[in-house]
């Protein structure tokens, strides 16, 4: 039987492209898709598809057994706004879907896994410009705890019993296909649908919040790339830090207003603002570009213009 590629969580913001584009690359019948629903029917409908629950090992295993799946993208996870209002779900989530297909590489049923960390594992202590692979991390969210721990186990995992294990530091990620859910950095991709809808825009983060973030076919092209290079030349078990650019609220609604002169912005910064505060605003990712070529094409010029042109043709 041919070897298959399975993605967990695919019905999500970045499950969704990262499908797409596996299938584009390895063929449609070698990406298995699962997800807890079908709230993505799109997806649901252009290729293989399994409800699969990412906390059910069994239902996991089953899933690996039958299809010979070798890798796996484990993209099901809580995030950082929702992670708060459910801290005990979180933790479940994050870390069991985890560990789950961590023991399954470890059993050796599948032979290589794809698990996101986030921004999120930095904190308040941790210094705020140009954040470096190695320094301080005390998260001070349940979302953060997990992607912490999370790396410490991967990690863990690929010293004491070999698994190939590969993860980036994702910031917030910027889309017009599939909606994020439940993070700090979606008022970046909510801002544009309101633009193009309504022009106007309240946002939930003050206007001088600078957060890293990254257009999403920067963060496939970084997710292909980390798992097709050789597996000597990773070098971070952990999670990678990577960068494309960093801005604030103030900053994206000036752009939009260059392509909509009538868009405007107020602000009511809510719970979120909180988490936005214990992150770094910028990351330094010499060690992704060192070890396997890193380098974003997407700054906020681009990503506004694709973002506005886009989401336009479907209004
Ligand atoms: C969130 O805002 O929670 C996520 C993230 C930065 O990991 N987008």
């Amino acid at each position: 039987m041919t070897e298959t590629i399975l993605i967990i969580g695919a019905c999500g913001q970045i499950g969704t492209e990262l499908t797409m584009k596996l299938r584009e690359i390895h063929g449609i019948d070698s990406v298995i898709a699962s997800d807890i629903n079908t709230r993505n029917l799109d997806l649901v409908n252009s290729g293989p598809f399994e409800i699969i629950d990412a906390k059910n090992f069994n239902a996991v295993k089953d899933c690996c057994k039958h299809n010979n799946v070798k890798t796996v993208y484990l993209m099901a996870a809580l995030l950082s706004a929702t992670g708060e209002k459910y801290p005990m779900e979180a933790w479940d989530l994050n870390m069991n879907s985890l560990f789950h297909v961590l023991n399954l590489a470890k059993e050796k049923v599948i032979d290589k896994i794809f698990w996101p960390s986030s921004i999120a594992v930095f904190g308040p202590t941790t210094p705020k410009v140009n954040v470096p692979q190695h320094t301080i991390m005390e998260p001070t969210t349940v979302y953060g705890i997990t992607k912490q721990v999370g790396e410490r186990w991967c990690e863990y995992y690929h010293e004491k019993y070999g698994v190939d294990v590969r993860s980036l530091r994702y910031p917030g990620i910027i889309s017009h296909k599939a909606m994020p859910g439940g993070g700090t950095t979606d008022y970046a991709v909510e801002i544009y649908h309101e633009a193009i809808n309504n022009e106007t825009y309240t946002c939930f983060l003050s206007q001088d919040t600078y957060l890293p973030m990254m257009f999403m076919d920067d963060a496939i092209k970084a997710t292909i790339s980390i798992m097709e290079e050789k597996s000597n030349n990773i070098t971070i078990r952990s999670s990678y830090n990577i960068g494309a650019m960093s801005f604030s609220p103030k900053e994206i609604a000036n752009t939009i207003k260059e392509h909509l002169p009538n868009f405007k912005i107020s602000y009511s910064p809510d719970f979120r603002q909180a988490i936005a505060d214990s992150w770094p605003k910028s990351i330094n990712d010499e060690k992704a570009r060192a070890d396997w070529g890193w380098q974003p094409d997407f700054d906020l010029g681009k990503t506004t213009q694709v973002m506005l042109t886009e989401l336009k043709k479907n209004s």
